[in-house]
């Protein structure tokens, strides 16, 4: 069923606390929590607590829950004292997706180039 965990999914077993993982910020949909291979001084990702493969499925599937894992991108970067930052959703493996349940990279602390790579 759409939503519910996969027992192969990483990200479902950090939402369990079956994956450690250092967590910044948790609301009832999402979960935040840093990176453990930060691409910036501050490499946060935030994660719905459902599971869907990507940021589009989540979208289409779970609106408000989307608009939740905005919202606390949102608030990770107030948290982090970051003015300019980035909110990247790799989307499919040949834009980097690795972990295929969706999250938001949150990137900041450093400059940042345009275009990416
Ligand atoms: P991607 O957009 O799917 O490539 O992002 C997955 C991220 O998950 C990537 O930046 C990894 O460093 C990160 N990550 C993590 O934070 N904790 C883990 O246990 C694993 C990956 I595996």
């Amino acid at each position: 069923m759409p939503g519910e965990p996969q027992a192969d999914c990483l990200f479902c077993k950090i939402v369990a606390g079956d994956v450690p993982a250092t967590i910044v910020r948790e609301t009832k949909t999402t979960v935040a929590f840093r990176d453990i291979n930060p691409q910036a001084p501050t490499h946060v990702l935030v994660i719905p607590r459902v599971h869907h493969a990507d940021a589009a499925a989540l979208a289409a599937a779970e609106p408000e829950i989307a608009a939740d894992v905005l919202r606390e991108a949102g608030e990770v970067a107030k948290e982090e004292a970051l003015d300019s930052y980035r909110i990247v959703f790799n989307t499919g493996s040949g834009a980097g997706q690795t972990v295929f349940h969706a999250h938001a990279h949150v990137l900041g602390g450093r400059g940042l180039q345009w275009p990416p790579g």
